[in-house]
């Protein structure tokens, strides 16, 4: 008999344990404890708009910017989680200035894995109701275990993650995430408080009909993208393309990804950078993006082959459907 019941998230990490590469069940009990956060962020989130949460607690972070309470509170959450569990070495956090180390009290429990985390992802678009994410990003430790984790075990290329994934707090709330096999987003139920796979195998089509940019900076982007961008809008073939833009990071990457689209944010002739972490917003995206047959490109190179220098780098992200991406890198190769 058939039946079309939908497979939970926790029996889907318990029947995808051994398929990882350095199976022992901690990246299982690792992503559990993501799971259980994110639904405590979710709730806290849902409610935003009706507690006295949100409005800035008038701190900035490191990079000045200010920093919401629900970003606060994600990042406590998040950070609590994963350091009561014990199933961690080391955090770093993009509200952080620098990572934590965490030492476990059993001393036979000797954790291998380190977590990056954008806690909450566009949290300016929390006050006017709009879509908000968690990203986080997994890499095995370098140095030996038993050792307090040094600034080595987070400063490690992209293509080291060993899982990768982003929390979307839409209409309904998502985890999609790769554990290098693919990608595979769930949905949670929120009556039963259960996620339950509800997009298997995601895929980016091979091309779509969606660029992703904030115009507003044209005047400051490079010229192979500002050229780009008249490509997108030129009237020929199947353009002009469709302007989506919503500030967020995780759900313009979500919708590109069902729909097919490309996410651009370049450098700026003002900031000579880009805005986005490569460590807590670049390097998760990017696996996730090429486990599901898309490109991250970071102007001159693959993402996930920078070597990171500083916690709190950024880079220029170009990420979406394959023929748009490669599209856009021929148009920037014109200039270099
Ligand atoms: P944040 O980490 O401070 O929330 O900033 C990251 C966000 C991304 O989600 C989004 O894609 C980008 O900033 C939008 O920036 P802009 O408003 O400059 O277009
Ligand atoms: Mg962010």
């Amino acid at each position: 008999m058939t039946t079309n019941r939908k497979q939970t998230l926790g029996e889907f990490i318990i029947e995808n344990q051994n398929s990882f590469q350095y199976s022992s069940g901690e990246l299982s009990k690792l992503i559990n404890a993501i799971r259980l956060a994110a639904k405590v962020v979710n709730h806290e989130v849902n409610k935003a708009g009706l507690v006295d949460i949100i409005g800035s607690v008038g701190d900035t972070n490191i990079q000045g910017e200010n920093q919401q309470k629900l970003d606060v509170f994600a990042n406590e959450k998040f950070i609590q989680t994963l350091t009561n569990r014990e199933i961690v070495c080391g955090i770093a956090s993009e509200e952080e200035d620098s990572f934590i180390s965490i030492n476990s009290s059993d001393e036979n429990h000797q954790n291998k894995y380190v977590v990056l985390i954008d806690p909450l992802d566009g949290s300016s678009n929390i006050d006017v109701n709009v879509s908000v994410g968690t990203i986080f990003s997994i890499y095995r430790r370098v140095t030996p275990v038993g050792t307090p984790v040094t600034i080595k075990d987070f400063l490690q290329p992209g293509n080291q993650q060993v899982a990768a994934g982003y929390v979307v707090y839409g209409t309904s709330t998502m985890i999609v995430y790769t554990t290098g096999d693919g990608v595979n987003g769930f949905t949670l139920n929120p009556a039963l408080g259960t996620f339950y796979l509800s997009h298997p195998k995601m895929k980016f089509p091979e091309t779509g009909k969606i660029y992703s940019v904030n115009e507003g900076n044209y005047i400051h982007f490079h010229q192979g993208v500002k050229d780009y961008i008249k490509y997108c809008q030129m009237e020929e073939g199947d353009r002009p393309y469709t302007s989506r833009y919503i500030g967020s990071l995780v759900s313009d990457f979500h919708r590109n990804m069902i729909k097919g689209g490309i996410y651009m944010y370049p450098k700026s002739s003002v900031t000579g950078s880009g805005k986005l972490r490569l460590l807590y917003e670049c390097n998760p995206m990017a696996f996730i993006a090429e486990q599901a047959n898309g490109i991250a490109f970071g102007g001159k190179t693959r993402i996930m082959d920078i070597q990171p220098t500083e916690l709190h780098q950024r880079v220029p992200f170009f990420c979406g459907s394959k023929k748009m991406v490669e599209k856009l890198q021929e148009f920037l190769e014109r200039y270099q």
